[in-house]
């Protein structure tokens, strides 16, 4: 397995000096300033490539290339929408660039409600409240139905918590589940946020599909010509929030979307974190099903409550069993004479993390504390 560091050029405090020094010997990054759907100019490509390269890296995986929210929802100039994300493709291409990972997920991309809860021991992780969540929709969006889609409990402890919280607290909830969408992409007000969810209403988890499918065959015949690993991200959390349809949350939607187009340039991020959130997942299952397609690989742990939130956990200490999963992964590199490229996917705020204006979840001692605890394993399973 490959070890890689992910980087957000512009938008990382930390620099490729700096990050040198954790010994990982790729880089995954993407170029954040471009608004979603535009394409990705080749002297832009090269410039970031020259960058890392410069740094003693290799470029090896873009993380994202987004997918314009019309693809999603199956509305507007289509066609040059494909045109664009295929000109990217080629561009990346011609740099010499073969991993290219994406999500599907309408509106935002991964959600939490707590960018720096506490942990016991010191330091601060990224929480999912189930509680936060029902209120958001509840009480700050005014979507009644969402009811419906939370545990009693959650309803019960968000309700109490709204009564009490101050405007303050209200804002950073929103903030928090804004704080997913790295770089030049719109932050949603209520209003905005309330407008844009009106764009996907009467879609269905069908017509989210078949659109997902409709974007796969305009792109992965090109990828696959050009010599590019899609691999698709997982929904975060794995399952419905805002009353919007997921499609890439279990080991079902997974072989759906493999067998949509079957081809193995139409592959998986296969993140521990994300899927482990969905009690349903067994992650070194999905990894033995899928790691021939597996192109790319997140990994990091959750610990799961029963009322659907869950803690980012360290990288060992949660609900996933890392060293099973990591050990199907060298297996389907030994049949497939493949070389997985990793990350420790976030990390604690620990130590000297504290107070430094982080992407949330990429932190510098916690990511390089995730790592070793993976590179132990790797080094002592291979
Ligand atoms: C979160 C990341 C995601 C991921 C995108 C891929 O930390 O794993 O934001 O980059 O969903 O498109």
């Amino acid at each position: 397995m490959r070890e890689t560091w992910r980087w957000f050029g512009e938008f990382d405090p930390l620099s490729l000096t700096e990050i040198a020094q954790t010994g990982t010997a790729g880089i995954v990054s993407a170029l954040h300033a471009i608004p979603y759907g535009k394409v990705w100019p080749a002297e832009k490509i090269a410039d970031r490539r020259a960058e890392i390269e410069v740094a003693g890296f290799t470029w090896d995986v873009v993380e994202s290339l987004p997918v314009h929210e019309d693809i999603k929802r199956g509305t507007g100039p289509l066609s040059q929408h494909f045109d664009a994300y295929r000109a990217s493709l080629e561009n990346l291409a011609s740099a010499g660039i073969k991993t290219v990972c994406y999500n599907f997920m309408p509106i935002l991309d991964w959600t939490r409600t707590d960018l720096s809860a506490p942990l016991p021991s010191g330091g601060t992780c990224l929480h999912f409240s189930a509680a936060k969540m029902a209120v958001f929709e509840i009480h700050m969006l005014g979507r009644e139905a969402a009811r419906e889609a939370y545990h009693q409990d959650a309803i019960r402890a968000g309700d109490i918590w709204f009564l009490s919280s101050t405007e303050a607290e209200r804002d950073t909830l929103l903030h928090a589940v804004m704080a997913g969408l790295p770089g030049a992409v719109d932050r949603y007000d209520i209003n905005g946020l309330k407008t844009v969810l009106a764009s996907y209403d009467g879609l269905s988890h069908d017509d989210l599909r078949a659109n997902l499918k409709r974007f796969l065959e305009e792109v992965i015949p090109t990828a696959s010509t050009l010599g590019i690993n899609m691999c698709i991200h997982p929904d975060d959390p794995p399952g419905e929030i805002l009353g919007l349809p997921r499609i890439v949350s279990t080991q079902d939607d997974i072989g759906w979307i493999m067998q949509a187009v079957d081809d193995p340039a139409n592959g998986l991020t296969l993140c521990t974190g994300s899927l482990g959130a969905n009690p349903y997942n067994d992650l070194p299952a999905i990894a033995r099903a899928f790691g021939h397609r597996t192109h790319f690989a997140h990994l990091r742990n959750v610990t799961k409550d029963p009322d659907g939130s869950f803690t980012e956990s360290g990288h060992l200490a949660g609900d996933v069993d890392l060293v099973a999963v990591i050990d199907e992964l060298l297996e389907a590199e030994a049949n497939h004479d493949t070389n997985i490229p990793f990350r420790a996917d976030h990390g604690h705020a620990l130590l000297s993390d504290i107070g430094q204006t982080f992407q949330p979840g990429y932190t510098l001692i916690g990511r390089l504390r995730g790592l070793a605890e993976l590179r132990g394993i790797i080094a002592a399973l291979s």
